[in-house]
């Protein structure tokens, strides 16, 4: 490791700098997209998806290097607790999943307005195929930040509030290209 264990930097969770310790398995002082993907489990102990990973890498290399430092990995280790209890508060039936309808109830709570139709299509999308229906922590986790930031370029253009924005086909394009990895 870069740094002496017991010397951890301000800033840093004590817990997430252990945990650094055991995910930077190459010893190189960063986190890359593979060692992340091992360290990450769901509840029915499937590994996370390489697109949250790698949207979770995007988020928080600061240095865009591709690869997350201490201080990247220490704010992704808060981003990940945060989702984890928001999804073990909406799995209501305690299914180690959320379905559908939990998954409306939680963004209702985020405060979206979305029909209970749109959270079904998003959980069957992306539920696991053969399970109970309903989606994973990592799947909650890009679902979630992904409706947050594309939620964020809308509201930037909808300088009216008046909850319709007009896109040129470029735009709508490249907000979906910069958004969605
Ligand atoms: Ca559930």
């Amino acid at each position: 490791s870069i740094l002496p264990s017991g010397n951890i930097p301000p800033g840093v969770n004590p817990e997430a700098y252990q945990w650094f310790q055991t995910v930077d398995t190459d010893h190189s002082g960063f986190i890359n997209p593979k060692e992340l993907k091992q360290a990450l489990v769901n509840s029915n102990y499937s590994a996370f998806n390489d697109e949250t990973c790698l949207m979770m890498i995007n988020m928080f290399d600061k240095t865009r290097t591709g690869r997350i430092d201490l201080f990247g990995f220490s704010a992704l280790w808060d981003f990940i607790q945060r989702w984890r209890v928001l999804f073990q508060q909406h799995d209501r039936d305690c299914s180690g999943s959320i379905s559908g309808m939990e998954l409306q109830q939680a963004l209702a709570q985020m405060g979206y307005n979305l029909s209970p139709q749109f959270s079904e299509n998003l959980v069957r999308r992306y539920a696991m195929r053969g399970a109970r229906p309903g989606i994973q922590l990592d799947r909650f986790i890009q679902v979630c930040t992904q409706l947050q930031s594309m939620t964020q370029v809308f509201r930037e253009r909808d300088t009216g509030m008046t909850g319709n924005i007009r896109l040129s086909y470029e735009d709508f394009l490249s907000g979906a290209v910069t958004r969605l990895m």
